[in-house]
């Protein structure tokens, strides 16, 4: 690890933590295991900007990895919530608001024509597994190596993201009997695709991919692998499960679908939609839906699923992006953001790859392009972790590892744009 700054209190901060919680932090995606060094204990989040406990400010690129498309506490969202919590905390019965965001959802989203709240993403793709699974009566799922799904056991082999990351991408502690059924396929691999259905294609229930996927760093499908999954998975019966987790809210109001013009049965919702909150959602067709209890016989339940004050902040979000439709202009300030530090890195005479879409990018230390799990593994991990600390050091805040997104905010003004890009000319000059 090679930082110039002390911080004395976030250090501090992390041994006290490292006594009570398992490695000092209640996400592995946080521990800085990619990058070395200590975790950055935080203050504060205001705009674009993060604040650690040593006073430090930096420009925030991960905007809690994802959810915070609007900035930290956005005046909108902050009063939603203010105004939530002040009539309660959870009741345990229904209310009004989860009518309201899942009416949202369908708005954004054509495809999904009901929709069941939970409270975060992992606990949305398994639900969304087992609904695969009880709708078809099948048992297999295909997913993606280097796609990330949360740390649900059935899919936590070849797992993206922290996984990855930390050298865990199919975890001890899950038994061969939860992993039996899922089949692990190259993404964008056509070939693989069109075998395994030939082969066993009435046993499939599904397929779950990031449509645009972040958990690898950023990895786009070719439109022909997008084409063939929705063909293959009509033909043959199997559920098409789009995970939006991250994608949803983010590249456009309706999520990677409404770009890719793609119509998958059930879609995998989180981050944004509860704008910073605990909110995590699955919806697709309504005859599929209503599969689940208590319309159907699939179960599924939560004591906190749709939360009144996670629920008004996800509103909030939601209704702030419908009115402002911030897209072409996040489409604007990534690109110039992108553009920037390719033209540093080339001064430098740095091998990259930049993969964007929309406000989520990927700085990539290779000269391969980068299409899947074995194309991003290319990457100068440790290069990439000379690069954090140098940006770190000058104020910026990347996601501390090669193998995930950085997002841009609203709030990323032009000026901010133009600080990272300085600070990246000056980091390329000594990693
Ligand atoms: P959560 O259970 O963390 O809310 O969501 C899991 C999940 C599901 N699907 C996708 C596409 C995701 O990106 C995620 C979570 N993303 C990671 C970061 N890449 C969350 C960060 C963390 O694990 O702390």
């Amino acid at each position: 690890m090679s930082t110039t700054k002390s911080r004395p209190r976030s250090l501090a901060a992390f041994q006290r933590a490292q006594h009570v919680i398992p490695g000092g932090v209640n996400s592995p995606a946080r521990a800085f295991g990619g990058v070395g060094g200590q975790p950055l204990f935080i203050a504060r989040g205001e705009g674009p900007h993060l604040f650690d406990l040593d006073g430090n400010r930096y420009l925030d690129y991960i905007g809690s990895w994802g959810p915070l498309i609007l900035g930290h506490a956005h005046p909108q969202v902050v009063k939603a919530a203010i105004e939530a919590v002040q009539a309660g905390s959870s009741y345990g019965a229904p209310c009004e608001r989860e009518t309201e965001l899942a009416e949202l959802i369908r708005t954004a989203m054509p495809s999904v024509e009901m929709v069941r709240m939970v409270s975060s993403g992992t606990e949305a793709s398994m639900s969304a597994i087992r609904l695969a699974r009880g709708f078809t009566g099948r048992d297999k799922i295909i997913k993606f190596a280097g796609c990330y799904h949360g740390h649900v056991d059935s899919l936590l082999v070849s797992a993206g993201s922290s996984a990855l990351t930390l050298g865990v991408p199919s975890s001890p502690g899950v038994p061969a009997g939860c992993t039996n059924d899922t089949i692990v396929l190259r993404y964008n691999d056509l070939d693989a695709l069109r075998t395994v259905f030939q082969a066993q294609g009435d046993k499939i229930a599904g397929v779950i991919l990031e449509p645009i996927v972040g958990n690898m760093g950023l990895v786009i499908p070719s439109v022909e692998f997008q084409n063939e999954l929705r063909r293959l998975t009509t033909h043959h019966g199997a559920l098409l499960i789009y995970d939006e987790v991250m994608t949803g809210f983010r590249l456009a109001f309706g999520g990677a679908q409404e770009l890719l013009k793609q119509k998958p049965d059930v879609t995998v919702l989180g981050k944004i939609v509860g704008g910073g909150y605990p909110v995590g959602a699955y919806g697709g067709r309504a005859d599929i839906m209503k599969k689940i209890m208590p319309a159907g016989p699939v179960f599924q339940a939560g004591t906190l699923s749709g939360n009144p004050v996670a629920m008004a902040a996800g509103i909030a979000t939601l209704k702030v992006l419908q009115e402002t439709n911030p897209y072409p202009a996040l489409e604007r300030s990534t690109k110039k953001l992108c553009d920037g530090l390719a033209q540093a890195a080339v001064a430098a005479k740095i091998p990259h790859q930049i993969n964007r879409v929309g406000s989520m990018w990927t700085f990539f230390f290779t000269d391969k392009p980068v299409v899947d799990l074995d194309t991003a593994k290319t990457s100068e991990t440790a290069r990439f972790a000379r690069f954090f600390w140098a940006m770190m050091d000058r104020g910026v805040y990347l996601p501390c590892s090669q193998f995930e997104a950085a997002f841009v905010s609203t709030v990323h003004t032009d000026k901010y744009i133009d600080e990272t890009i300085l600070a990246a000319r000056e980091a390329f000059a000594v990693i």
